[in-house]
């Protein structure tokens, strides 16, 4: 039996500074695993950037074949939306995944979640990377980062009632067929897409696992802790209400606790 098919998109915004080298390791181990896409979405940032996105990608698809060419949005979706306009180019595969660019998880940590999700004989249950274990230095974060990710941990697992610690995390594996169930239902495509996301395969009858790995964040993030923390919690305000108008649209599921 060949192994499960996987689609991994990268969702970019201003990453021409610190991609390239993700990308490149990124490229080199998964070369040889077979039936592994990779591609980059770049999210309408401006000409000059696309420019260099460019440089910076056309010699790795020169080189590497399961890289496909990069998707440039004309405007910009937000990080969710991105990630949804590379896997709706991938509507046959078995797994469609998602990776930040910036490499604080690791190519090897992704290498890591493929071969756990093609432990599976079927695609069943959605893998979600987890910074949750912070024994050691395994999880290498600002102080101000960790003590919001627990917060937001703990709104998420409250407010859906979906046992969660970690819904952000910029590394996901989800079954294709799961996922083409939910899309048409799924509205948020800022920071807090994985919340709708996780509420939505969860509703729809999907399990869900976390993985816990390494993260060793890279300066020159994009998440504005306070602003976008207040936007984020106002999307999960807005997915709980969704579900308790049962309103939401996305699936015909019967998983509907919160
Ligand atoms: N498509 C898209 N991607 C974005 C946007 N903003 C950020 N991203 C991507 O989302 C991913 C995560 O953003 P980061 O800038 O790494 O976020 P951060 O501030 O480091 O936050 P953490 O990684 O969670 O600590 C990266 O791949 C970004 O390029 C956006 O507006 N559109
Ligand atoms: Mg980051």
């Amino acid at each position: 039996m060949p192994p499960a098919t996987v689609h991994l998109v990268i969702p970019c915004y201003q990453e021409s500074g610190r991609i390239g080298p993700f990308l490149n390791e990124l490229c080199e181990v998964t070369r040889d695993l077979g039936g592994v896409t990779i591609q980059v979405v770049e999210d309408g940032s401006d000409a000059a950037e696309a420019a260099r996105m460019r440089d910076i990608i056309a010699p790795l698809c020169a080189r590497h074949a399961h890289l496909r060419p990069a998707l440039f949005l004309p405007q910009n979706r937000g990080k969710g939306g991105a990630v949804y306009a590379g896997w709706d180019t991938a509507p046959d595969v078995d797994w469609l995944a998602f990776v930040d660019a910036d490499g604080s998880c690791s190519a090897a940590e992704v290498l890591n979640l493929i071969r756990k999700a093609r432990l599976q004989p079927t695609p069943q249950t959605a893998l979600f990377a987890s910074r949750w274990d912070q024994t050691g230095d395994k999880v290498r974060r600002q102080w101000k980062r960790r003590l919001m990710g627990r917060i937001f941990g703990t709104l998420v697992s409250t407010l859906l009632n979906i046992s969660i610690h970690d819904s952000q995390c910029g590394l996901k594996l989800i079954p294709r067929t799961a996922y083409q169930r939910i899309a048409p239902g799924l509205r948020i495509h800022g920071f807090a897409f994985d919340v709708e996301l996780l509420a939505a395969l969860h509703d729809s009858g999907c399990d869900f696992e976390e993985v816990s790995i390494a993260w060793h964040e890279t300066p020159g993030g994009h998440v504005h802790l306070v602003r976008d923390s207040v936007r984020m919690a106002r999307d999960v305000l807005a997915v709980r209400s969704r579900r308790k108008s049962g309103g939401q649209g996305w699936s015909s599921g019967s998983r509907l606790d919160a």
